[in-house]
């Protein structure tokens, strides 16, 4: 609404709604249809919808929020815009929902369910909007743009429609509700010739055993993203593994590698590596909000922030007290951190916190300050202990911190990140399964969700840890890059044993 208003477009928008022709909003574009929002107090909506947009409470929901991924929607209404999508998932990612009530129920063409029922789309004459995503929503989401400029084919096409969704083989899932996300994830840095490739590394190791053959590469970053989004992957992830030492807006491939993968691949896009300020040789400085909103404009939907998150966390620590158990809520933000920059802007949910941690063992829980873990995996440490905890590291992997991967979560949470992307440096490229210690621990702490990642090496890991962990997703990399499983086999083996998923 600021820039609606600053812009002198509130005026336009409304007469241009109340001229009948046709409007499609999309998100926020559906929020901004209301009164108001407990987002932004005192500030007007549109005002075409009564009723105020509320946030999810995490709290009485049980559930992560933000609400991220592949839902269902139960039609409320006969339509030309949403009547290939019956039945398919489509993509939400919010934190805030409108929900129906007698003032405007009227307007409710779509709900979703997320621990309660909310608005998924609605529709009154020409205007039309969706709290999820078309445009990130594969095959299904396109068809739903198609169905709004050309609703006649739009119908015909329905009758017949398959309801094949983006990337998917067609097959039907037998679960509702959010589908827990399977991401393919591309390591990518320049090689020794100065190409950017995509890389894999064992334990964070990319360089190939025989080192005159210098960094493992895999392929190309945009026709991987591409092959991954045809198999089905739920959601692609950059990560510019040294990113730490480049300027990431100087010579600046990675942008050109979101801008070229945004235009084909319909499935939200994260890209991490680098997200912090930096002063270039000119003396120029950068905040990591520049840094973000350079990759939010080529395309990326998520930035995910590694070492400066741990620095982050430090300071918020230092400010209060670095007590066994982290309470951070007494202890005030003041906004001088890259996570409360780009969520306070872009919203939490485009803020994903990367962390690299490394397990430590532990004869005794009282030997370390650090929240511990009695590992129930079978694993023992070198003198045959029981107990662990995952030290975070920066630098991807280079340098350890005095800092826990559950310390850290829960201080990106009060920060403002919307996501945890939990890797694990002992398990990176071992294919023996997650950690499902550290993902049970991390995903136990906090109530945004997690990522489980590291250590995929057949389809049996993923059901694992969705079935012995709260993870809201799981990322692999080399168990695809390797093309031993492709990703729609991996959803395919979810599904047959219960768990929501997408295919
Ligand atoms: O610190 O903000 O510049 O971010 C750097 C980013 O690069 C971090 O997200 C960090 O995780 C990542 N990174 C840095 N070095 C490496 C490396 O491998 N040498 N890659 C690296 C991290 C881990 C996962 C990997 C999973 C799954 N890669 O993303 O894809 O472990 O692998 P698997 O399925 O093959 O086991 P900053």
């Amino acid at each position: 609404m600021e820039v609606l208003k600053k812009k002198d477009l509130v005026k336009p928008v409304q007469d241009y709604i109340a001229s009948g022709r046709p409007f499609l909003g999309v998100c926020l574009g559906l929020q901004l249809l209301f009164e108001g929002s407990e987002e932004s107090s005192g500030v007007e909506g549109l005002g075409i919808i009564p009723g105020t947009v509320g946030g999810f409470d995490p709290t009485v929901l049980k559930l992560p929020v933000p609400h991220i991924g592949w839902n269902t929607l139960d039609l409320q209404q006969d339509s030309e815009l949403l009547a290939r999508v019956q039945g398919q998932r489509v993509y939400f990612v919010h934190s805030y929902r409108a929900k129906a009530d007698e003032r405007n129920r009227d307007w409710v063409l779509a709900q979703s369910t997320y621990g309660e029922d909310f608005i998924a789309a609605v529709k009154k004459g020409n205007v039309m909007a969706c709290q999820f995503h078309p445009e990130k929503s594969g095959t299904v989401g396109l068809g739903i743009f198609e169905a709004f400029l050309d609703p006649a084919s739009a119908s015909a096409s329905a009758s017949g429609a398959s309801g094949a969704s983006g990337g998917s083989t067609g097959g039907s899932s037998h679960t509702t509700g959010l589908g827990k996300r399977v991401i393919a994830c591309l390591d990518v840095r320049s090689n020794d010739q100065g190409d950017l490739v995509v890389t894999k590394g064992d334990q964070y190791d990319v360089r190939e055993k025989d080192d005159t053959k210098g960094v493992r590469n895999l392929g190309k970053p945009v026709e991987l993203a591409g092959e991954y989004y045809l198999q089905g992957a739920d959601e692609v992830a950059f990560l510019n593994i040294t990113g730490f030492r480049d300027c990431p807006l100087q010579d600046a491939p990675m942008i050109d590698v979101m801008k070229a993968t945004s235009e084909r691949v319909f499935v939200p896009l994260t890209v991490g590596g680098g997200i912090k300020a930096f002063t270039d040789e000119n003396g120029k400085f950068y905040s990591a909000l520049d840094v973000a909103a350079a990759y939010f404009r080529a395309g990326a939907d998520k930035v995910s922030i590694g070492s400066d998150a741990v620095d982050a966390v430090l300071s918020l620590r230092a400010r209060g007290g670095g007590q066994k158990t982290p309470t951070y809520q007494a202890k005030a933000l003041d906004g001088s951190t890259a996570i409360e920059q780009i969520s306070r802007v872009y919203g939490k949910q485009a803020v994903v916190v990367s962390i690299d941690p490394k397990r430590v063992w532990v004869a005794d829980p009282s030997a370390t300050k650090h929240q511990v873990v009695k590992v129930t995996d079978g694993t023992r440490g070198p003198q045959g202990e029981v107990y662990a905890w995952w030290q975070c590291t920066v630098m991807g992997g280079r340098e350890t911190r005095d800092l826990g991967a559950v310390e850290l979560a829960m201080g990106v949470e009060h920060l403002g990140a919307g996501e945890i992307l939990l890797n694990c440096i002992d398990k990176d490229g071992q294919n023996s399964g997650f950690d499902i210690d550290l993902v049970r621990a991390v995903s136990d702490a906090v109530s945004i969700p997690v990522i489980a990642s590291s250590g995929a090496g057949c389809p049996q890991h993923f059901a694992e840890v969705f079935e012995q962990t709260h993870c809201a997703a799981a990322l692999a990399a080399g168990i695809f890059h390797r093309k031993e499983v492709p990703v729609m086999d991996v959803k395919k083996h979810m599904n047959d044993q219960g768990i929501p998923v997408r295919i």
